[in-house]
């Protein structure tokens, strides 16, 4: 039964269809994947947000896992307002981009020299780019179930045969851009060799989410990363690890950091922010030296480290990197994942709960019993029509998720106990709505 009323925002939602695609900026917030409308927030404060027509609810999307901090965080919204109050945007250089550029170099281990653009598809195409040219080489490599961004190369998915060249997985992307990209399964070292074996000297880089998080949280297997890298040393193809998502949540250095694997490029965004437009691509010194204006290799940004994102990014970074505060957010983390599981298991619904610092995943897996989710097909085999039921139970109960089940769920330093409670509280039943189907 619901307890929050929507009238506001489907209103809004119905003129918003009217002028925008689906009357959304991006499609993942349609609700299309969970039979939903999206509600219409109005504003947010710590874990909290607020739709237009007075309904409150805990927040695990974060804008998709910028907001580690939470919303409107005082040490922000201070260097916010304290940054836009001298202009907002000057297309010279500024300090506050020297300032996070020291910050984001010591804090990701293979970071030599960054560029700061301004979305993480930007970042990913710019480290193709930059790949390719150091390489010599045009083909890219990717894994099935992890996503980049839109940029066209990777909007691909994998041939029929096995080293068979992509095939476009959007109309738009034609057959020549993706027959530059290969596919293989993630968490499958062998398949990556053996893609490295039928291609020889072709592929200029392997792109790949350290950690999963588009597929819903999918953490490497044990080995996984390290034969990866060796295999592309041996191979001659660069590495590029793509830490939008996982990179300052997984842990403070990113994927890398704990997994202790290093890439020759590294993409960023999201929490780097601090929820203002803000990525980044980076890495090996040799191989940034060849992007313009230093090298040959262009990429350009009108609002490329704008003041505002710089200081957005600078004091979510300062506030996270604060003793403790990582530790906390993986303790609560965890926490919320075991609460999830013991009212799935009570409620009788088979999940596969993880959590890896500050984020978590929840399948509704379908076979019974401890499922481990470790690659697309497994997560292919949920039962999205479960979820679908879950996040619109968990939605009238007050809560928000991701609206679709292959995203991955964030905290932040402000989902304390009392939120976690009111989340174990909805989950209860909305694990028993989703076991009635
Ligand atoms: P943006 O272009 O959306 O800033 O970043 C693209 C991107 C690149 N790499 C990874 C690992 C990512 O997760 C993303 C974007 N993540 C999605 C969430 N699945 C953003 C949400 C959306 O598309 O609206």
């Amino acid at each position: 039964m619901s307890t929050h009323l929507y009238e506001r925002s489907h209103v809004l939602h119905t003129r918003a269809k009217e002028l925008m695609p689906g009357g959304v900026n991006s499609p993942v917030r349609s609700g299309k994947a969970v039979g939903a409308e999206p509600v219409t927030l109005a504003y947010g404060s710590g874990a909290w947000v607020t739709d237009v027509d007075g309904n409150q609810y805990v927040d695990y999307v974060l804008s998709w896992g910028p907001l580690v901090l939470g919303h409107a965080h005082e040490k922000v919204r201070m260097a916010l307002h304290a940054a836009v109050d001298t202009g907002t945007s000057f297309g010279f250089p500024t300090e506050a981009e020297n300032e996070l550029a020291e910050f984001v170099i010591k804090a990701v281990p293979s970071m030599e020299r960054v560029r700061f653009v301004s979305s993480g598809t930007e970042a990913v195409m710019s480290a193709l780019r930059l790949a390719r040219a150091a390489s010599g080489r045009e083909v890219i490599l990717k894994c099935s179930g992890c996503y980049h961004g839109h940029t066209d190369s990777l909007l691909v998915s994998a041939g029929s045969g096995a080293a068979s060249l992509g095939i476009p997985s959007s109309p738009g992307v034609g057959q020549a851009v993706a027959s530059g990209t290969l596919v293989v399964p993630y968490n499958d070292a062998d398949a990556v060799g053996a893609m490295f074996e039928a291609h020889p000297g072709r592929i200029a880089a392997m792109i790949l989410e350290p950690v999963a998080g588009n597929m819903g949280l999918v953490p490497p297997q044990p080995g996984y990363l390290q034969k990866v890298r060796d295999l592309c040393t041996k191979h001659g193809v660069l590495l590029i690890f793509d830490e939008v998502m996982c990179g300052f949540r997984v842990a403070l250095g990113g994927a890398q950091a704990l997994y202790g694997v290093s890439p020759d490029l590294t993409c960023l965004g999201k929490v780097i922010g601090g929820g203002l437009p803000c990525a980044a691509y980076g890495g090996r010194a040799d191989l940034m030296r060849q992007i313009s204006p230093e090298g040959p290799v262009y990429q350009a940004g009108t609002l490329s480290g704008n003041p505002l994102a710089m200081a957005g990014g600078l004091a979510t970074l300062r506030e996270l990197f604060k003793p403790g505060v990582q530790e906390g957010l993986a303790r609560n983390a965890t926490h919320l994942a075991e609460g999830l599981a013991a009212e799935a298991a009570r409620a009788g619904v088979p999940v596969a709960a993880t959590s890896l610092g500050s984020m978590l995943g929840l399948f509704f897996t379908a076979g019974e019993g401890k499922q481990v989710v470790r690659w697309e097909n497994d997560a292919a085999r949920c039962r999205t029509d479960r979820y679908a039921v879950f996040w619109r139970s968990m939605r009238d109960h007050g809560v928000l998720l991701a609206p679709a089940q292959f995203e991955s769920w964030f905290i932040s330093t402000r989902h304390d106990e009392k939120e976690i409670q009111h989340t174990l509280r909805a989950a209860r039943a909305a694990f028993a709505e989703a076991a009635k189907i």
